[in-house]
This record gives C-alpha cells, sequence and structure tokens, in this order.
C-alpha cells in the first residue's frame, strides 16, 4: 500500500476526463487500495481517481462513522435522479480548507462495478448521495467549486495558489538546510 500524492486546485490536471475502466486486474486493485489508504489518512470520506492523477473512472468512499465501509466505484453511472434537490456543504481533499453550499438532487440510482468486475447498484439519499455526485464530477474534471460564482471561485483560486507557493517555499528552505 502507498500513499498518493492528491492534486490541488487549481492544477489544470483536475480538468481531464476520466476513461473507463476495460481490465479488472490486479493493477486495478492495488489503485483503489492506494486511493482508500490516501483517503482514510487525509482524512475524507471520497476520493476519485482524478486527483491522484489516474485518469480512469475509479472512485472510493467511506461515509460510515466508523470507517469501516469502504467501497470502490468503477464506471459508475446515474441510472436516475430525483426532482427534488438539497443543498450541502461541501469541502475536497483538492480544495483545502474551504467549504460552501453546492445543490445537487437529493437522491440518486447509481450502477458501478467494484474491483472484481462485477456490477451493483445503490440507492442513495442524504451525504452519501451527495458523495457520490461530488466523485463523479471529478471524472468528468469537474471541481464544487465550480458550482460558486466566479467571485468565490476566484477568490479561492488565489488562496490556494498562495498557500501552495508557500508550501514551496518552505520545502526549499527544508532542502537548503
Ligand atoms: C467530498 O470530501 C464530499 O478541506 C469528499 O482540509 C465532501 O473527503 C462529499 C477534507 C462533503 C460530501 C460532502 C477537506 C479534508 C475532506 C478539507 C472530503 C480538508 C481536509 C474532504
Ligand atoms: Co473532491
Amino acid at each position: 500500500m502507498s500513499l498518493l500524492p492528491i492534486l490541488r486546485y487549481p492544477d489544470p490536471r483536475l480538468h481531464k476526463v476520466a476513461k473507463p475502466v476495460t481490465v479488472f486486474d490486479a493493477r486495478i486493485k492495488k489503485l483503489v487500495e492506494d486511493m482508500a489508504e490516501t483517503m482514510y489518512d487525509a482524512p475524507g470520506i471520497g476520493l476519485a481517481a482524478t486527483q491522484v492523477d489516474v485518469h480512469e473512472q475509479v472512485i472510493v468512499i467511506d461515509t460510515s462513522e466508523a470507517h469501516d465501509q469502504l467501497r470502490a466505484y468503477i464506471n459508475p453511472e446515474i441510472l436516475w435522479a430525483s426532482e427534488e434537490k438539497q443543498v450541502y456543504d461541501e469541502g475536497c481533499l483538492s480544495v483545502p480548507g474551504i467549504y460552501d453550499g453546492v445543490e445537487r438532487p437529493a437522491r440518486v440510482k447509481v450502477r458501478a462495478w467494484d474491483v472484481d468486475g462485477q456490477p451493483f447498484e445503490v440507492d442513495a439519499d442524504g451525504l452519501l448521495a451527495v458523495c457520490i455526485q461530488h466523485e463523479m464530477d471529478h471524472l468528468l474534471g469537474k471541481v464544487f467549486v465550480e458550482y460558486l460564482s466566479p467571485l468565490k471561485r476566484n477568490r479561492i483560486k488565489t488562496k490556494l495558489v498562495k498557500e501552495e507557493r508557500e508550501l514551496a517555499r518552505s520545502a526549499q528552505r527544508t532542502a537548503s538546510r
């Protein structure tokens, strides 16, 4: 198992569109394991392969309190979404420290494949419904801040670019000591 580096907004690679998985092999199993380890370490409740610079349709989610309900969603499809919407304060491991309200369908029916290539369906509501839709957006190259106003998005971009610059500087100082 290994921790994978997470891309930070506004990295342009977060806007790549992921391709479907065609072969369910040891490589995909390892990717899912490494993504799960990376998500739990953060800690987070969901992670898309796009966020670790792998542009294939793979998501890991665990919204359980005990962090013992890991599920991989490979090649996920929304089969149905409710008319009813809910607003949830979302965050993202690629947008650290930022949380804001996003409106999405309150309930979704999703079909996906597990690591063994077996199809399954989930009827999701509440936090799980939010998380599945948020992570599926990543596979389309979409980050939640794109639902916010351009003003908010630009403030977030500026803040994160500044933080990134500071991080790079302190790493540089550490390296030269
Ligand atoms: C997506 O997000 C999500 O800013 C998963 O400093 C979020 O796991 C779905 C995290 C909310 C539904 C509702 C964010 C960790 C984790 C941060 C995450 C941070 C540290 C985000
Ligand atoms: Co995210």
